[in-house]
């Protein structure tokens, strides 16, 4: 057994940074030059490599502790693992780190007070080598102090902000995101400012254009050459007023910023749970999960959405009650299905997203239910029972045409209107809810509207409903009319804009003006999105549907 103790290693300018991640823990397996530990500073973050694999023995700091080089990190037991390459040895980083940057050479004094056009380039990094450009900080015309962070570039295990050598005004930027930069390269042109330059003590990189004044300099001298941590910032910009948290730059390791670029999580929105709202991997999870579920929304997404569609920053919600339920007595556990999983999801973005009104109103039926009856017997032989449901559709698509916003769907600040009829309807399957399509209701008959319709139901039975017999609906329909109840609210199927939910009709008795006569009522429960429609026109959306189906004639006007 070799207990080694790893250290921090020569990391340069930075001097007391706080540990703000801790990436291993006793008992974890390390490779050499996996990360330990992230230090970061205000300009700068970094990992710190292990200078040998091994088990975790011990950590010897925790986090927000101030570290520097020398700092023991963990104890190792490196008993049989192999060491990191040569130049390794965690006793002595400093002494075999690779390429340390050369002392700065002190800033030319010329430039220091320019006041014409001033070329900043990249500094003395160190270490890094065509590092890329993840973050612009400044545009073209603005006023930046000297030392103002203008890019952050990033490495595999850093990041770090490139600051500018003078004040001025920017006139012209020269790299853009995504571009590799190396020592030398120009980052843009300023107007300078007369007398606001960088202080002259600031360290300038010694090969870099004279403008570059207050240089991040010195390369992290790391255990291992190609793990190393670099280039931290120099001591001045620690001082400087225009420091990152000014600029709104969130605070995250460069592993977490990684990570979020690759799900494309808008850094900047992630609320950080760290010490100083630092944003940790967790956070960007959550976050994810978060506007996966649609209980929060994109900055981006949020400006899509229409108008007085709120900040979108999110619902806020208390978490979910975590009870355990066997305290109280026996449970059974089982697995939704696939279908209320995917169904689940949508159900409560379209509850939660669509400020939904419900309209109940009852509609007579007792001739149409008449004819109803008549033509299934006419139709015994034939084999097509007509149901109701496909005289909703048949009456449904008149009143659609009607009130054509009742079929169209919001698309940012616009309405599409749909001039083709599919209407979906609601199937109680035994795995759960799905809504097939009846494609071009408007071009079709009651009959071969049934006939589609028990089709597609028995699919939705046997689990063969295809993506194609369920997308495109313009408009649905839920009918509990088979089953019961009386008035109930639909949820809408985002993105259409209304549903139509239909219960069991009934015998009542109706004042005709002289006497209570029998009427069958068929009770209908609409449910619309009031982003796009208005109260008024949802009653006469009803209104007109009651008189089609009291008196189906109207559907030829
Ligand atoms: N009022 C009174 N009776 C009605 C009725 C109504 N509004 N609608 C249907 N009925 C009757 C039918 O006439 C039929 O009676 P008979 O057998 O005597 O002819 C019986 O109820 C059964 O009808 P059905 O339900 O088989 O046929 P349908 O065309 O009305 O509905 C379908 C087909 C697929 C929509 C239905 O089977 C279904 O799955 N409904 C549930 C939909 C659902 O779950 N919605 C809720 C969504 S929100 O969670």
């Amino acid at each position: 057994m070799a207990l080694i103790e790893v250290k921090v290693p020569d990391i340069g300018d930075f001097d007391e940074v706080a540990v703000i991640e801790l990436l291993v823990k006793a008992g974890d397996t390390v490779k050499a030059e996996q990360s330990l530990i992230t230090v970061e500073s205000d300009k700068a973050s970094m990992e710190i490599p292990s200078s040998h694999a091994g088990t975790v023995k011990e950590l010897k700091i925790a986090l927000g502790d101030k570290v520097r080089e020398g700092s023991v990190v963990l104890v190792l037991d490196a008993a049989g693992a192999a060491e990191a390459p040569a130049a390794a040895a965690a006793s002595a980083p400093a002494a075999a780190a690779p390429a340390a940057a050369p002392a700065p050479a002190p800033a030319a004094a010329a430039p220091a007070a320019a006041s014409g056009p001033v070329q900043v380039s990249v500094p003395d990094i160190g270490d890094f080598k065509d590092v890329a450009v993840i973050e612009l900080l400044v545009k073209v015309g603005d006023t930046v102090a000297a030392e103002q962070s203008l890019i952050t570039v990033e490495s595999d295990k850093a990041s770090m902000e490139i600051p500018s050598s003078h004040a001025g005004v920017v006139r012209e930027i020269k790299v853009a995101l995504g571009d590799k930069v190396n020592i030398g390269d120009l980052i843009l042109v300023l107007d300078g400012a007369a007398g606001a330059a960088a202080p002259a003590a600031a360290p300038a990189a010694a090969s870099a254009p004279a403008a570059a004044a207050p240089a991040p300099v010195q390369a992290a001298a790391a255990p291992a050459a190609s793990a190393a941590p670099v280039a931290a910032p120099a001591a001045a910009p620690a001082h400087n007023p225009m420091a990152t948290p000014a600029l709104g730059l969130p605070h995250a390791s460069p592993s977490v910023r990684k990570f979020a670029r690759e799900l494309g999580v808008p850094l900047a929105e992630v609320k950080g749970s760290g010490a100083k709202g630092r944003i940790t991997l967790e956070d960007v999870q959550g976050y994810t999960r978060a506007v996966m579920a649609g209980t929060a929304q994109t900055q981006a997404q949020a400006a899509k959405a229409p108008a007085g569609g709120g900040s979108g920053v999110g619902l806020d919600l208390l978490p979910w009650p975590k009870v355990d339920f066997a305290k109280f007595g026996p449970v059974e556990r089982k697995e939704l299905g696939r279908i209320k999983k995917i169904s689940g999801a949508n159900l409560s973005r379209n509850a939660i997203i669509i400020p939904a009104v419900t309209n109940h109103d009852d509609a007579d039926i007792t001739d149409l239910e008449a004819f109803r009856v008549s033509t299934n017997k006419d139709n015994e032989k034939s084999g097509v029972k007509v149901t109701m449901l496909a005289f909703l559709i048949k009456a449904c698509v008149a009143a659609l045409k009607k009130f054509p916003e009742f079929n169209s769907s919001l698309d940012g600040d616009s309405l599409v209107y749909k001039q083709y009829f599919h209407i979906g309807f609601a199937a109680d399957t035994p795995n759960g809810l799905v809504v097939p399509v009846i494609k071009d209701a408007d071009k079709k008959g009651v009959l071969q509207i049934s006939q589609e319709m028990s089709e597609l139901a028995k699919k939705a039975r046997d689990g063969k409903l295809g993506p194609a017999d369920m997308s495109g609906a313009s408009f649905t329909i839920s009918s509990l009319g088979g089953i019961g109840g009386r008035y109930f609210t639909p949820i809408i199927n985002a993105p259409e804009v209304a549903i139509l939910g239909v219960c069991k009709s009934q015998m009542e008795p109706k004042w005709d003006g002289k006497a209570f006569v029998p009427r069958l009522m068929l009770p209908l429960s609409l449910t619309w999105d009031h982003r796009v429609i208005d109260g008024a026109a949802a009653a006469r959306f009803n209104a007109y549907l009651g008189q089609i189906l009291a008196d189906f004639r109207r559907v030829l006007l």
